[in-house]
């Protein structure tokens, strides 16, 4: 058994739990911690330093969203903590697994409003999955493994682990002990699953003449897109997903109707008012998603399979409900299907899939005409023809995220990264940076808003110092869009604070971080601009490419406050 301090078993544990990448930014209560790193010597880890503790927890919510594995981070106590907490809240409302690291006051000091002093477990307890405040050194190991084990199972989220400074002290050695053993006591009980609910859910499924497949971010977590495929293939049921879904299901494929909800596609929303059953898996049915509850789906029965016994009959009441992990249960119905030979006839449903089709072909946004300028639409659309749906993208929060969701078709689940739940802006850029460290090979393309790009935009020189070469797409429209358009639909076109006057010469400023900037505003250059920049990218630059786009344009289609799914509008 080897000596170390508590600074020391922190990292320790960390290597002994396989973590590779932790995103942080020093201080006075995590020096010791800082310090371990070269006392042990560690090279199996690599620390990102960040410019903005937000940031630090936005990039590893990238690096977590797109690898499925836990994101680390390590900040001091008082701001370093404080300066975390948008980024804690935007994982917990998605369901992200993070490990934050967090320094405290020595322990004598808790509660005296010493130097950098706040209280981090109550200030974040409202928006973790748990907390912990560790008091003895020797706990060390065994709470960042449980910690872990409690980010990653059931529905995923935030912990916080907060040390005060005295039990980190370099100088104490204790005995270092860490269990190679799985012997942390789960802590949940999910039941068998029924396996005459399962026989039941596939009568219903069967039988109904208008079903629909309503999938969610829980398919994304668990790993059950094979599952969705196969089962959605085999009963011919559309298909639609959620902000947090797009890529669970192939994008290009004909049983996908892509997004519903508040800017859902015509085709999803319509079909899942008329449907007569709703698969929901992995889905919380939020508020962005069903439109007034009263006027939800009238005429579906209602199926709900979901790990989170809370999000069961939450907003939308479940006829039927499975809790469980989606992959199980997925796999469960598609072996009872198989082993009990149903018969299925596709044809049955040939009238749902003509009325479906004649939603999918209406022409339902109407672009108003430009000769030169550029519309935001056509060059998401050009970026996802370029890149033919390949890359990884990371929005930030505005129309530019709902005009990447309706128009770049994601065929792959992890490649869409961005906050649906708390909606924050500044997720977008170190967000991206993640992806690019977890996956250094592949293609990260940023798109973000001039409003957005400003919260995080001191990311740039994170950027540069682990020569991360990712595209910033800088949808241009000098104003906080998505406000400017409620502000036009709400509130009579009155423009309260929605304009920005004076925005930075972005290319200027990327340039002053050492990348490159190029500038966009010609309809006719779309195509070779995009390309230019792909290919210095390729070339291991970071592209800033600063595009100055329609600022009247709004992002359609839009459903009614207070309607139903069914009640959209499409222009101004
Ligand atoms: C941190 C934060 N503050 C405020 C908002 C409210 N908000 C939502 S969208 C938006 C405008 C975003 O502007 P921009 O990034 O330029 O994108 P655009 O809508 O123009 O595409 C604002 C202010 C938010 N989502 N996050």
């Amino acid at each position: 058994m080897i000596l170390l301090s508590g600074a020391e078993m922190v990292i320790q544990s960390l290597i002994d739990l396989k973590i590779q990448k932790i995103f942080g930014y020093p201080g006075g209560a995590i020096l010791d911690i800082y310090d371990a790193f070269k006392t042990l010597q560690c090279k199996k880890i690599q620390h990102i330093l960040v410019r903005h503790e937000q940031a630090a927890v936005h990039m590893a919510d990238g690096y977590a969203r797109a690898t499925g594995k836990i994101g680390v981070v390590l900040v001091t106590s008082g701001p370093g903590a404080t300066n975390s907490i948008t980024g804690i809240a935007t994982a917990y409302m998605d369901s992200i697994p993070l490990l934050i690291i967090s320094g405290q006051v020595a322990s004598n000091l808790i509660g005296s409003d010493a130097f950098q002093e706040c209280d981090m477990i109550g200030i974040s307890r409202p928006i973790v999955k748990h907390s912990f405040l560790i008091k003895k050194t020797i706990d060390i190991p065994n709470i960042l493994k449980k910690s872990i084990l409690l980010a990653t199972t059931g529905r995923p989220g935030p912990i916080v682990i907060d040390l005060p400074k005295d039990i980190l002290n370099q100088k104490i050695k204790k005995k270092y002990y860490f269990s190679k053993k799985n012997d942390i006591k789960k802590y949940f009980y999910l039941k068998k699953i029924s396996y005459t609910k399962i026989k039941n859910i596939i009568k219903i499924l069967i039988k109904a003449k208008k079903p629909i497949i309503y999938a969610g971010g829980g398919i994304i977590h668990s790993n059950s897109y094979k599952e969705l495929y196969k089962l959605a293939t085999i009963l011919n049921i559309p298909v639609t997903l959620t902000l947090m879904s797009l890529g669970a299901f192939p994008g290009n494929h004909p049983q996908n109707l892509s997004m519903i909800g508040m800017h859902g596609t015509y085709s999803a929303n319509m079909a899942m008012h008329n449907s007569d059953v709703i698969l929901a898996i992995g889905t919380r049915f939020d508020d962005r998603t069903t439109n007034n509850i009263e006027k939800y789906c009238p005429y579906a029965k209602i199926i709900h399979i979901d790990i989170d016994p809370t999000s069961i009959s939450k907003t939308i009441h479940a006829d039927i409900h499975i809790i469980g992990d989606a992959k199980k249960i997925l796999k469960k119905i598609l072996k009872i299907i198989y082993l009990k030979k149903y018969h299925i006839d596709k044809k049955k449903i040939k009238k749902w899939w003509k009325s479906i089709n004649t939603w999918k072909n209406k022409k339902n946004i109407i672009l108003s005409k430009s000769e030169n300028i550029i519309k935001p639409q056509k060059i998401i659309k050009e970026l996802y023809l370029l890149t033919k749906g390949k890359a990884y993208i990371a929005s930030d929060v505005g129309q530019h995220q709902m005009f990447t969701a309706l128009y770049y078709k994601f065929h792959k689940p992890r490649h869409w990264i961005n906050s649906g739940g708390l909606g924050t802006m500044g997720f977008g850029l170190p967000a991206a940076l993640g992806i690019k460290l977890a996956f250094p090979e592949h293609l990260v393309i940023c798109i973000t808003g001039d409003g957005s790009i400003q919260m995080n935009i001191q990311e740039l020189s994170t950027a540069k110092q682990y020569n991360l070469p990712i595209l910033i797409i800088n949808l241009n429209n000098q104003s906080l869009g998505m406000v400017k358009q409620w502000q036009d639909l709400i509130y009579n076109g009155r423009h309260s604070h929605s304009y920005m006057k004076s925005l930075p010469n972005f290319i200027k400023l990327s340039q002053s971080y050492g990348h490159i900037g190029i500038l966009l505003k010609k309809k006719k250059d779309i195509q070779n601009t995009l390309k230019k920049s792909l290919e210095i990218v390729k070339k291991g630059s970071l592209v800033f490419l600063d595009v100055h786009i329609d600022p009247l344009e709004h992002i359609y289609p839009m459903q009614i406050k207070n309607g139903g799914m069914n009640d959209m509008i499409f222009c101004k």
